[in-house]
């Protein structure tokens, strides 16, 4: 039975993953912070009592900015395969806690790496690195692949892009099966509430059952690649299963403006929206609501421009191709675009239905909107 570590078990790609190599039939361990409230809400499903034997999921407690902890665990469990997906990964975030995301994203791959190699694991634990789209910043080429040069535009990018090369080098160096996924936006039901297009889904969601206003973003010119979570955490362990190390863009090959992603969530439950105005005075109003379901007034303004969620360098436009793991990979990506919206969609107007009736009972419901 082969044993995978996953750092970042608690996230988006982690929880996905973690299912995906159970059915596999491997051996999962998971890295989770220690956090003041429960944090594992996404793999609560696979949880499995710690007083029975022969488990298959089995959490410790850790972090990436820790060597010793990272060491200790990789010699115990002695994994065949790593999964690096612990980071930082909010990219307005990171300029806020720029140093922060450092240590994390950037020498936190350093120390995983370093574990490995002092354990002398080196040609025992095969290593995927949580690379990203985000190395190809401003833009020098599209579609962008594996041999576009980088120009990141974050600290978040900058730290990733640290990573990116010291699994390179370790490669290089000492002869270790280490692999950058350059993957680009991926998204899902369970993507985490503050990147846009959950964002998008579940206001959309709440202003339909009238429990929201008005939904704020930022840029909504920016173009992204975006894919589904469950198609892309595949090629992740694929990408490891290939004779050579090597690295590899998984992405669609299609972009998308966000205000598209905003239209086309509202049309997912039948309301049409009509965008007016430019730049910081551009906003979207209901033209049309075909959903009897929805008490939603016709020229009700829904989404308005917050400077606030300006980055202060932005990525523009981001559009991958994946050619190199459609033809050695064999990559078919099962999900398109508007397949994407309608899951998100109806996982979260279920999810706000719930919320409806709490609020219906008198209780009082989470109006953060962030
Ligand atoms: P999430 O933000 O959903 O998950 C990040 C995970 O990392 C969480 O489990 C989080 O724990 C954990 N984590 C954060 N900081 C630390 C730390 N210091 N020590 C230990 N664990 C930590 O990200 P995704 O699942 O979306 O992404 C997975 C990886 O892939 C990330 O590295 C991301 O940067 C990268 N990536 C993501 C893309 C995407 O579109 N989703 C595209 C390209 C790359 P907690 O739950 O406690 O917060
Ligand atoms: P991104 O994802 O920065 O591409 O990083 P995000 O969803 O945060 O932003 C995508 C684009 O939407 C614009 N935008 C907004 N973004 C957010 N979060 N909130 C808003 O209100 C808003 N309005 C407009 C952004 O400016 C941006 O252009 C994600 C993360 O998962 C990274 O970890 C990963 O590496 C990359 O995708 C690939």
């Amino acid at each position: 039975m082969k044993k995978a570590l996953i750092t970042g078990a608690t996230g988006q790609d982690g929880a996905y993953l973690s299912e995906f190599l159970l059915k596999k039939g491997y051996e999962v361990h998971g890295l989770k912070r220690r956090s003041s409230l429960f944090n594992t809400d996404r793999i609560d499903h696979l949880y499995e009592d710690p007083h029975v034997e022969n488990r298959k999921f089995i959490l410790h407690y850790g972090d990436m900015t820790d060597s010793t902890n990272l060491i200790r665990l990789i010699q115990e469990i002695q994994p065949d395969e790593i999964y690096n997906l612990a980071a930082m990964s909010h990219v307005q975030v990171s300029f806020e806690t720029p140093e922060y995301t450092a240590n994390a994203d950037g020498i936190g791959t350093l120390r995983v790496l370093e574990a490995v190699r002092l354990l002398g694991l080196e040609k025992k634990t095969r290593i995927y690195q949580a690379s990203t789209s985000e190395l190809y910043g401003k833009v020098q080429e599209i579609p962008q692949s594996e041999t576009t040069p980088f120009y990141p535009r974050s600290p978040y990018a900058v730290a990733k892009m640290y990573a990116y090369w010291i699994t390179v080098n370790y490669r290089e160096a000492y002869g270790m099966y280490a692999c950058n996924g350059i993957l680009f936006n991926h998204e899902s039901p369970i993507r985490g509430e503050t990147f846009v297009t959950r964002k998008i889904t579940r206001a959309t969601a709440r202003i339909a059952l009238g429990l929201q206003d008005k939904l704020y973003l930022g840029n909504l010119d920016a173009q992204r690649d975006w894919g589904h979570a469950k198609d892309y955490i595949r090629m992740m362990w694929m990408i490891l299963q290939a004779d050579e190390p090597e690295d590899w863009v998984i992405a669609t090959g299609k972009t998308t403006p966000v205000r598209d992603f905003v239209r086309m969530s509202f049309a997912e439950v039948g309301i049409e929206l009509e965008f007016k105005g430019e730049g910081v005075n551009e906003k979207a109003y209901v033209k049309a609501c075909n959903n009897p379901d929805y008490q939603i007034e016709i020229g009700k303004e829904v989404l308005a421009v917050d400077p606030k969620y300006f980055r202060p360098t932005e990525v523009d436009l981001l559009i991958g191709d994946p050619s190199k793991a459609k033809n050695k990979l064999g990559w078919v990506p099962e999900y398109d675009l508007q397949d994407l919206v309608k899951d998100m969609m109806q996982s979260d107007v279920k999810l706000m239905q719930k919320d409806q009736f709490l609020k219906q009972g008198g209780y009082r419901i989470l109006n953060y909107f962030e």
